[in-house]
């Protein structure tokens, strides 16, 4: 067939470098930039299969998040928005780790085991971050999806949160940049208009936009907010490099505020996004100079006691549930059981799964601690909240709540965890609440814990179960590191190979930093 001629022909120009195999992880393909061009091209080509196979547009995503500027990536994006499915992560690994001579036959096998009529349309919609190799890389993924015989629907150099948003078509609102914009300003605009008295202090918030795509964003964004959230940016990428010691990773992992910001008063509510924009944290330091985080984990924890209220005053019976991963700090998990006494699901690291827990309960908030997250409302509480809001009927008090809830929808995007339309529900919720930054850290607090990451010949001899909180493989792993934690208070530790780097990472918890720091250390002995 001429299609597989021109396939043939155009990978000759993307050829895999010899020897090299990359795996399709978690977030995808990422790794050194110099290594990806054979590996956009082929993603191209897999992308165009998957919108035959689908009869619908599929996103591509040219981006590293938070990794250096020196590293990129590429995920595919289905067209409610998700991560492609387990069977064509594999076929994107088997496609990416052909030989030259052996891709066509990689490619037929794919065609036939899912069965694609290849005289199908395909539409493809390639975005890309602010790296500097992304322009070069995007048009790869173009040359495939063009060899392939599909149609590029804009390369768009944007913010990449908005592709699943546009691939929906609609569905959560109108399809475009603009559309994104005005609905998630105006429902912010909405839900806050009735909180009265908030200062221009309370309306203040610094933020670091990592020197990435959410700066840009926010800088387009800004006058659809009418001040009603007056944003001081740093780090918007006219000096500074992407990520480079700033962004949430940084500030989450470092615990210490970015460079690049300026001086930070104490109690000033401050937030990082991520080079993509798809993670936010919020922090502030305190009179006596001290630093505190507010994770994924605290945002989990403020969202949903916001609904359940909200849920309650509406008088609706909506199940609502966290969901987390083994990560979350222990006192979260404890304060939403126990307090709040909201449902908690912990599921394997990576939006994905996430994603997919939430979406078996009405409300559906999920956060991972690195503050990538969001909430997800089935269709029928959708409906419900939406009947009540336009029931003529109702007390004022439930009408209140309902509306709230509505507005509260609007601010959401459902197809993804987004840094700036989370950022806008926090700010929200803070604004309603009349609270401070450090009134939303007293909620309970955090226990002490220690991250490391521990470099073994092959990861893949672990195994892990139970959300990965427990190792099945190497034996004996588990029964020593059951014994460690026996040793401190309040303490927990698990090991699970990174799905991102090329790592062991090792996680503990317990009633001091120094028992933190001491278990996570004896628990990554154990690893060798
Ligand atoms: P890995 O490398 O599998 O731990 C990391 C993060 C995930 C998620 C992915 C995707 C931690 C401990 N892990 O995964 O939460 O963000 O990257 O970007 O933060
Ligand atoms: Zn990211």
């Amino acid at each position: 067939m001429a299609q597989f001629q021109e396939v043939l022909k155009q990978s000759a120009l993307h050829p895999k470098p010899a020897g090299l195999v990359l795996q399709y992880g978690t977030s995808g393909f990422r790794t050194n930039a110099k290594q990806l061009d054979h590996i956009m091209f082929r993603m191209g080509l897999l992308a165009t299969l998957r919108s035959k196979k689908t009869k619908a547009t599929i996103g591509v995503m040219v981006t590293a998040s938070h990794n250096p500027e020196e590293d990129n990536g590429v995920k595919l994006i289905d067209p409610m928005g998700e991560m492609v499915t387990q069977d064509w992560e594999e076929h994107a690994t088997q496609l990416a780790n052909a030989d030259q001579e052996d891709l066509l036959t990689a490619l037929k096998n794919i065609i036939e085991k899912e069965a694609i009529n290849m005289s199908q349309e395909a539409n493809v919609f390639v975005g890309k971050d602010t790296r500097s190799s992304s322009a070069s890389l995007s048009q790869a993924v173009l040359d495939g999806v063009s060899a392939l015989g599909g149609h590029s629907k804009g390369k768009r150099s944007g913010y990449l949160k908005d592709i699943p948003y546009m691939l929906c078509n609609g569905k959560y609102g109108e399809a475009t940049v603009e559309g994104y914009y005005t609905k998630f300003c105006q429902a912010f605009i909405q839900l806050t208009k009735n909180t009265s008295n908030r200062t221009d202090d309370q309306k203040h918030l610094c933020l670091d936009g990592a020197n990435g795509i959410g700066a840009l964003k926010v800088r387009e964004m800004e006058s659809h907010l009418k001040k009603e959230l007056q944003i001081s940016l740093n780090n918007d990428g006219s000096k500074g490099r992407l990520n480079h010691q700033c962004g949430a990773d940084y500030v989450k992992v470092q615990q210490k505020p970015p460079t690049g910001a300026h001086r930070i008063n104490p109690g000033e509510r401050c937030c990082s996004f991520d080079g993509d924009a798809d993670r936010i944290v919020y922090y502030y330091t305190d009179s006596e100079g001290t630093f505190h985080l507010l994770d994924g984990d605290k945002m989990a924890t403020l969202i949903s006691t916001f609904l359940k209220e909200l849920l309650t005053q509406a008088g609706l019976d909506l199940k609502i549930a966290v969901v987390q991963t083994a990560y979350a700090n222990g006192s979260s998990t404890h304060y939403l059981e126990n307090t709040m006494k909201v449902l908690v699901r912990c599921t394997k690291t990576g939006v994905k799964h996430l994603h997919h827990v939430a979406q078996e309960f009405d409300v559906g908030v999920y956060f991972e601690a690195n503050g990538h997250g969001t909430v997800l409302f089935s269709k029928a509480a959708e409906e419900k909240i939406q009947q009540l809001a336009e029931d003529t009927n109702v007390n004022d008090k439930r009408k209140k709540a309902a509306l709230l809830l509505r507005n509260t929808i609007n601010v959401i995007n459902q197809t993804v965890g987004d840094a700036i339309s989370d950022m806008l529900l926090i700010e929200a919720i803070l604004a309603i609440k009349g609270m401070t930054i450090q009134q939303w850290d007293t909620i309970y607090t955090d226990l002490p814990n220690r991250q490391l990451k521990v470099k073994v010949a092959d990861r893949r001899v672990i195994d892990t179960t139970d959300a990965e909180r427990r190792a099945v493989t190497p034996a004996g792993l588990q029964e020593a590191i059951d014994n460690l934690v026996k040793k401190y208070r309040q303490a927990r530790s698990f090991v699970r190979p990174s799905g991102t780097e090329d790592v062991v990472r090792v996680y503990a918890e317990a009633d001091t930093q120094e028992s933190a720091d001491a278990l996570a250390h004896e628990v990554s002995l154990a690893v060798y």
